[in-house]
């Protein structure tokens, strides 16, 4: 495959002030699955739930992030990065989801976070990042709607321990994964395949983002708010009429379901249209308190959905020679324009981050070293996109790549490797992948002073 023409000429200058970090989530790499007092959540289950996780794999040791932390953090600094985006595991902070806090859960954050201030790093905290208490499941998880009130409550929990040292706090990662693969197609903890419990859990997280900020903000805090979706471009297959109607849905229920509540407080007409019976009785006038003001949006980009009248992919147009990633996605770096363009003209926000981006591929260790071109040309050409729409008046604030090592790829078990470090589970030796490197050098010369420790 040729790569030329403006993917390869020179990226401008960012901005001296601009956000370079990595980005990770507690089940992912953390492991210390049942240590000092974490509680159960739904992944410890559907791990153990024969056939759902390849290999049977589990978080259970994962990067052993947990003991690992410092060397983890050091290794981040090494990327001259200046911020770290992690996310906080409920079930290690409140066990059984609401009532007795677990202190030792909360040092353990406290530790992290003084720990990224200490090497002159910007933490930024994600709240929920999938790994639901299995208490709370037990009572239906995000169908009841209670949870709107357990979230909240967690939400200040955490606050109350990190405070403002934190940077920015997110309230959800990529909340149609929750809804979508946890409740309908059950691809996802906690399994479950039904669309109108599925509709109900959508509905009770944009109620429980909505009172999350709204709680965080009755603290005054001067921490940053906002919540982190993933979003796409679509297009459709054909201009066929059929297909160009299916791909307006497919924005309206995967992209604009989430975005809806957020900056407007309702739901996608044409998708509750659609939906028609399976739509759970709901008060949709409550979901105006989804729209709180926010100080960001997080924006996870990995590829654009590709829709015909028979379905939606993510491996792009059958055209020979489009670039696939392990996962079969399409590499689309021009996606990330359009996606932030577009976003910009119908949703403005102060500011954006790009909370994920990245690709998994197939990485071998030859002589310690993982020669991984292919990342290096995906972060490349993501980046040279992203500073294309900057330029076009997006006001990106920070980057983060997905992700700082190999983790648990949620079904996937280990068999999908993220990282620009590579981490070989056996030893839980770090590696770094060129990609590491380049962004390593790509970043440097491009970034400010680091912060003084707040
Ligand atoms: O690993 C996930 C992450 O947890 C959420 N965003 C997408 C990544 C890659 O699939």
């Amino acid at each position: 495959m040729t790569h030329t023409g403006p993917q390869s000429a020179p990226i401008p200058p960012f901005p001296a002030d601009f956000t370079w970090g990595v980005a990770t989530s507690a089940y992912q790499i953390e492991g210390a699955a049942f240590e000092d007092g974490r509680g159960p959540s739904i992944w410890d289950t559907y791990c153990r739930t024969p056939g759902k996780v390849l290999g049977g794999e589990t978080g259970d040791v994962a990067c052993d992030h947990y003991h690992r932390w410092a060397a983890d953090l050091d290794l981040i600094q090494s990327l001259n990065l200046n911020a770290y985006r992690f996310s906080v595991a409920w079930p290690r902070v409140v066990p059984q989801g609401r009532g007795p806090v677990n202190k030792a859960g909360l040092d353990f954050y406290d530790r992290l976070v003084d720990g990224i201030l200490a090497r002159g790093m910007q933490p930024h905290v994600t709240l929920y990042h999938w790994d639901l208490p299995q208490a709370l499941q037990d009572q239906g998880g995000w169908a009841n709607p209670d949870v709107q009130h357990w979230f909240a409550e967690y939400a200040l929990t955490v606050y109350g321990r990190l405070g403002d040292r934190v940077a920015s706090y997110a309230t959800f990662n990529e909340p149609w994964c929750t809804a979508e693969l946890g409740y309908h197609v059950g691809r996802h903890a906690p399994g479950i395949q039904d669309l109108r419990t599925s509709l109900l859990a959508s509905y009770h997280i944009q109620l429980a983002h909505g009172r999350a900020v709204q709680a965080l903000r009755e603290q005054n805090t001067t921490a940053e708010l906002g919540t982190v979706l993933n979003l796409y471009p679509v297009d459709a297959a054909s201009d066929d009429p059929e297909d160009e109607a299916a791909a307006r849905l497919a924005d309206a229920k995967i992209n604009r379901w989430y975005l809806d509540p957020v900056f407007r407080g309702v739901f996608p007409s044409l998708a509750v249209e659609h939906y028609g019976a399976a739509m759970p009785d709901v008060d949709l006038a409550a979901l105006a308190v989804a729209r709180q003001p926010l100080d960001f949006l997080g924006v996870n980009y990995y590829f654009r959905q590709w829709v015909s009248r028979d379905g939606v992919s993510r491996a792009g147009p059958p055209t020979p020679g489009t670039e696939r990633t392990a996962m079969g996605w399409e590499v689309y770096p021009e996606g990330l324009y359009r996606l932030l363009t577009d976003l910009h003209r119908d949703y403005p926000v102060k500011k954006y981050y790009i909370t994920e981006n990245g690709a998994a591929f197939d990485d071998q260790i030859v002589g310690g070293e993982v020669r991984d071109e292919a990342r290096v040309r995906y972060l490349r050409t993501h980046l040279s996109e992203l500073r294309r729409a900057m330029h076009a008046g997006v006001p990106v604030a920070g980057y983060f790549a997905w992700s700082l090592m190999d983790n648990f790829e949620w079904a996937f078990g280990y068999s999908k490797r993220f990282g620009i470090v590579h981490v070989d589970y056996d030893t839980q030796q770090r590696t770094l992948k060129d990609s590491a490197k380049w962004y390593r050098d790509f970043v440097t010369g491009r970034r400010a002073a680091r912060p003084v420790a707040r």
